[in-house]
């Protein structure tokens, strides 16, 4: 403090920085020489954490991997991100409460989960707006898609990528053949109120609950089913359980790679400029691994004998969830309105 009274010189207020920042779970051990401004290899040298749901192997968790190693790269060593799979840190919705507070400093995290904290995240919750993978791109890699992607930072995070997630679909324990098989079946969700109205919607009682806890759930019956991609139905193993899919393509949902605000504001812009052209450059790896996840994940579910149904005519399916669209057209009017100028 008698030393902040002299007035704070250059490695004093980095030294301090790194304070803070140590503070907020990362760890500055090394006082730069150029105060921070330079970034690559000389500047504050930090430690810090990224939470990821999903085991070492799954698609998202490379892309986190690789995003980590371009950083450490470019930085000489200099930022070092350690990657969390597997839930360490805590379920969706609580390492995002972390994030914001700073004590958590990267995640990546569904935009289904995001949609509680932010709502105009809520837009990919809304079924069938995309016709495909190739569309959600060409929205997501468009000026509006990095607009939302800019709007997380009144949430107090800074979103810097998004990565792939393809189709969800639902299954349950019992036989769904066609849309009316939904009916009066208790359907885990993401916790977003969009979800909670798209069940409602097809006659179906909306659970939301975090993804750690499905598994269980379905093995005793709390639910009886529950709708996510591919690669989540297998990795999660919830295929064991829940031996009926259906092909329904309600939703893409992409993910998000983010860093937490707190942190952001604190770093160097040169800092600033790596970290947020790692997350860039680290979309094509993301994007390779879930490619290659997706269709290894389909194998396998089909090889463990699951009942997979191929919806050839979404109408029926599009028909039950209008009142869903209907209810949030007007919210979401601006955005909507961009993503059907992106359809071809
Ligand atoms: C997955 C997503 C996870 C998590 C999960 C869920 O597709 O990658 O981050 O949100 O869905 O349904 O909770």
């Amino acid at each position: 403090m008698r030393f902040m009274k002299k007035g704070i010189g250059t490695i004093g207020a980095v030294a301090l920085l790194g304070t803070i920042l140590a503070a907020c779970g990362g760890g500055a051990d090394k006082a730069p020489d150029n105060g921070g401004a330079a970034g690559g290899d000389s500047g504050p040298k930090y430690t810090f954490r990224l939470a990821e749901t999903h085991p070492g192997d799954y698609p998202t968790t490379l892309g986190d991997k690789k995003f980590a190693e371009l950083v450490k790269e470019r930085t000489n060593g200099r930022i070092q991100i350690d990657v969390f799979p597997s839930a360490q840190l805590g379920e969706e919705k609580s390492v995002i409460e972390q994030v914001q507070l700073g004590a958590i400093e990267f995640t990546r995290v569904s935009t289904g989960a995001l949609a509680a904290f932010n709502n105009q995240f809520g837009v990919f919750s809304l079924p069938y707006i995309f016709d495909n993978d190739d569309h959600l791109w060409r929205f997501l890699d468009s000026n509006e898609g990095t607009k939302l992607l800019d709007s997380l930072e009144s949430s107090r995070m800074k979103g810097l990528a998004y990565y792939s997630s393809g189709a969800r679909h639902f299954y349950a324990t019992k036989p769904i053949k066609k849309v009316e098989d939904l009916k009066g079946l208790k359907i885990r969700v993401q916790q977003n109120k969009i979800n909670m109205d798209l069940i409602t919607a097809l006659g179906a009682s909306p659970t939301p609950m975090a993804y750690g806890e499905v598994y269980s759930s379905l093995q005793t019956g709390v639910i009886d089913g529950a709708e996510n991609n591919y690669p989540s139905y297998y990795s999660s193993k919830h295929y064991d359980v829940a031996k009926n899919l259906i092909l329904d393509q309600h939703q893409r949902v992409p993910e998000v790679l983010l860093i937490s605000k707190t942190v952001w504001d604190k770093l160097s812009q040169a800092d600033k400029d790596i970290i947020k052209q790692a997350a860039l450059d680290s979309v094509a790896t993301q994007k390779e691994e879930w490619a290659k996840y997706e269709k290894k994940s389909e194998e396998a579910v089909k090889a463990a004998g699951v009942t997979i149904t191929e919806v050839t005519d979404p109408k029926p399916w599009q028909a039950a969830v209008k009142p869903v669209i209907d209810k949030y057209r007007n919210e979401y009017k601006e955005v909507l309105e961009s993503i059907e100028k992106y359809k071809q």
